[in-house]
Order: C-alpha cells, then sequence, then structure tokens
C-alpha cells in the first residue's frame, strides 16, 4: 500500500553544533537534495541538556554518554526530515561511520570524513531504524502529515 512505503522511506537528519557552527547547513541541505531525497520539514532547534539526554537515551549507559549530551546542547543544530527511496539507508551511507577518521580512510567523500572532527564532534545524524525514525521525528516536528513543513506550522521544538 502506498502510505505504508512512503511512510518507511522516511529518514532524519541532524546537522550537529559543529558542522552548523562551520556554516555546512546549506552545503549538506544541497547534497541531500541532489542525492535525490526530498526534505519534508525542517528547522533549527536549541537542546538543553535534558533534551539531548532524551534524544539519545538508549547510550545513556555509556562511558561518552556525559560528553554526548553536553556537545549536543552547545549550540543549534538544523533538523530535517528527509524522504526518498532507501532513505535511511541512503542518508547513513551519506553520512559514513561514527568515527570521522574512520570515515577519512574508508568513505573519505562521506559528510562525517569532510566535515566532522572526532566521535563526538561528528557533523551529522542519520536515523538507524524505521522505529528510530517515528521516534526522534515526534520528538522534533510532532506528528507528522503531508501538511506540515515547517517547525513555524506543525512542529514542537524542544
Ligand atoms: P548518530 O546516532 O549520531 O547518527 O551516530 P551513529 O548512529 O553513527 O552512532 P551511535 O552509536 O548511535 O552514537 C551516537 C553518537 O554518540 C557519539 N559517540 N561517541 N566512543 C565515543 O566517544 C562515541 N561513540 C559514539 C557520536 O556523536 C555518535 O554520533
Ligand atoms: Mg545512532
Amino acid at each position: 500500500d502506498h502510505d505504508e512505503s512512503y511512510q518507511k522511506d522516511i529518514t532524519l537528519a541532524i546537522v550537529k553544533p559543529d558542522a552548523f557552527l562551520a556554516a555546512h547547513v546549506d552545503d549538506i541541505r544541497q547534497e541531500i537534495l541532489h542525492a535525490g531525497l526530498q526534505i519534508k520539514a525542517e528547522g533549527e532547534f536549541v537542546l538543553d541538556k535534558a533534551s539531548a539526554e532524551l534524544f539519545y537515551r538508549e547510550h545513556k549507559n555509556r562511558n561518552f554518554f556525559p560528553h554526548l549530551v553536553s556537545f549536543m546542547s552547545s549550540g543549534p543544530v538544523y533538523v530535517m526530515l528527509l524522504s526518498g527511496r532507501d532513505a535511511i539507508k541512503k542518508w547513513r551511507l551519506m553520512i559514513g561511520p561514527t568515527d570521522p577518521e574512520k570515515a577519512r580512510k574508508d568513505s573519505p567523500l562521506s559528510i562525517r570524513a569532510r566535515f566532522g572532527t572526532d566521535n563526538t564532534r561528528n557533523a551529522v545524524h542519520g536515523s538507524d531504524s524505521h522505529e528510530s525514525v517515528l521516534r526522534e521525528m515526534g520528538f522534533f516536528f510532532g506528528n507528522y502529515t503531508e501538511e506540515s513543513r515547517t517547525p513555524a506550522d506543525a512542529c514542537q521544538p524542544v
């Protein structure tokens, strides 16, 4: 059924504070569009510490968690809901491995290879599963509908 396949071909992209501060939002946006993905909703958000903890709660017992949370709440992020064939896989391929050093070796054209610094400051986020997409999308944009395109008309800034 058309609606179901459409729903599964979405993912959430975040330009993290390091890449936002380095003014890479426009470049990354253009790469997304050139790759044939559509941007269905987008906006700038500032996460406070509690929101960053909630967003990354699956990692709450990891040793890097406090560093991750303070980084993600250190400045604005730019969030985009992407749609297109195999959006989750496609966007994960575009961003490359979590560690930019590894990305520079294995996937030198990836976004993290070009714009990332280290394991924490790695420029972008991409949802890892459809379940994550639904959770993360709700976190930033509330219940998404085809009509709701911008934070101003549809989204719940955290
Ligand atoms: P993301 O969720 O941000 O798209 O990244 P990912 O799937 O590639 O990696 P994940 O395992 O979900 O980790 C989430 C974020 O935590 C930080 N991290 N630091 N060893 C470390 O210091 C370490 N490992 C992960 C990164 O910012 C990573 O993107
Ligand atoms: Mg992840």
